[in-house]
């Protein structure tokens, strides 16, 4: 491994979410989100929020954890509805701040950076219940006003802000957004896009806030990045990989950096037979407010095929079909490893936005794992991290901007689709779905593994 590229102040860091491992959902004024209303709905089958991996109580010893990780940054997210709990109130939950106060103070005195997501799924279920959430204009109103209360507790000590996690996930599974998932296609989808355009001006308006206020500081979004790739090298088959990729992650990208929805995108609406109500005045609002780093969340790569006798009229989404590579190892739940498509997808990303910062804000393999003799021997976790880096600094090498690695997740969490079962973690949490058991913190062999990466970079 040659990792020399990566430069000596490379931030070496790991990533959460507030409702994945935070529990005390209704502690201290607390509302609940949206989050949690849809965990509440499996709760019989796997774990919900409310207690998770209770770092809510034990934020003192996973800080101390990462201390002696070695990490120099943490991504988190702050719980919309532990400042504002049904995201309507004109001032904010006192309780809710001085959580985040300690925990962002307790990080910078151990020399960990705080990258701090703003929206990571839970959005207030108030806001929900009482107009709809992000389907309707108002709701840019209460995210501004949230984002600027952050600004203004945390301002002066944060200086990585994301603002909103994988807006393309929340469209996709729009249930997270309060969209049901038994509408009919295309109504679904209206609602859906009409609130990924509000997203859109709201960030806009929250990057605008931050930069005017903090010149040097950095904001941007948190984007699922699925670098896809054809199936062949036939042309319908790299012009489908094109056009999904750049449907789903690279119009986030580009309406957050170059702050205009693309002609691509528009496209694509009006083939799926949407449209969007708009306001004179918005494309201003996103010209004149554009992210200066982009937070990257990226797993593996996806295979596309064109499908036969489909026209160009025809919406990207019906004319491709996944297929998987018999080459490549996948993870129970589907997801490849596939390390060299982080170097390529990197690459794309220089091409495109040329020097602006990149964090990757996730990255990493899930398994299903067990304690033994209070070890856990992840080895896939190993690898997967090990052949990741390194493509990570081939990338670097060739001149890709990055400034920090995350990897999901710093500790065993709530999966969003699979409850405890399905784990990330660099430090195991001896917990089952329905036994909380005394949430024990053990250090993974990929904990020890990262640990050692990060101290023979930093010695070198
Ligand atoms: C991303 C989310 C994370 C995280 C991760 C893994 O989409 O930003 O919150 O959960 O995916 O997904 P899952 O939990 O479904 O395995």
């Amino acid at each position: 491994m040659d990792i020399t590229a990566i430069p000596k102040n490379f931030l070496w860091g790991a990533s959460t979410s507030a409702f994945q491992v935070e529990g005390a959902y209704q502690e201290n004024g607390k509302g609940l989100s949206i989050a949690d209303i849809r965990s509440f709905k499996k709760s019989s089958k796997q774990l919900d929020t409310k207690v998770t991996v209770d770092h809510y109580h034990n934020w003192e010893e996973d800080i101390q954890l990462m201390k002696e990780l070695g990490l120099t940054s943490y991504r988190f997210s702050i719980s919309w509805p532990r400042i504002f709990p049904m995201g309507d109130e004109q001032e904010p939950n006192a309780d809710g701040l001085a959580f985040y106060h300690q925990l962002i103070d307790h990080l910078l005195a151990n020399g960990i950076e705080p990258i701090v997501t703003m929206y990571h799924f839970d959005q207030p279920m108030g806001l929900i219940e009482k107009y709809g959430g992000w389907v309707d204009r108002q709701s840019i109103a209460d995210f501004v006003k949230y984002a600027k209360c952050l600004l203004d507790e945390f301002g002066d000590k944060v200086t990585h802000w994301l603002t909103i996690n994988e807006q393309a996930v929340l469209v996709v599974a729009s249930d997270m957004l309060g969209i049901s998932l038994d509408l009919p296609e295309k109504e679904r989808f209206q609602l859906a896009y009409q609130a990924n355009y509000h997203m859109w001006l709201a960030q806009a308006q929250v990057y605008k806030l931050y930069r005017d206020q903090y010149p040097n500081g950095l904001i941007g979004p948190a984007i699922s990045y699925i670098t896809t790739l054809p199936a062949s090298r036939k042309s319908a088959d790299m012009v489908v990989a094109k056009q999904l990729e750049d449907f789903y992650s690279f119009a986030q990208m580009d309406v957050a950096l170059k702050g205009k929805i693309p002609q691509y995108f528009q496209n694509e609406l009006i083939k799926m037979g949407i449209s969007i109500v708009t306001e004179s005045g918005d494309a201003t609002i996103l010209s004149q407010g554009k992210a200066n780093v982009l937070g990257v969340n990226w797993y593996c790569t996806t295979i596309v095929e064109a499908l036969p006798n489909q026209t160009q009229q025809m919406p990207i989404l019906k004319r491709m079909k996944r297929i998987e590579d018999p080459d490549l190892v996948y993870t129970d739940w589907g997801w490849n490893f596939d390390s060299q498509g982080i170097h390529y997808g990197l690459r794309q990303l220089m091409d495109r936005y040329a020097e602006t910062p990149i964090i990757i804000t996730e990255c990493g393999w899930s398994e299903k794992e067990k304690l033994e003799d209070g070890e856990i021997h992840d080895k896939m976790r190993i690898a997967y991290l090990e052949e990741h880096i390194q493509q990570i600094a081939y990338a670097v090498e060739d001149g890709v901007n990055v400034i920090s690695f995350n990897p999901w997740s710093f500790i065993d969490l709530l999966s969003v689709g699979d409850g405890m079962e399905k784990r990330y973690g660099l430090v195991y949490v001896d917990r089952t779905d329905f036994d909380e058991k005394e949430l024990k913190r053990y250090k993974k062999d990929s904990y020890y593994y990262y640990q050692n990466l990060i101290a023979n970079h930093q010695q070198s």
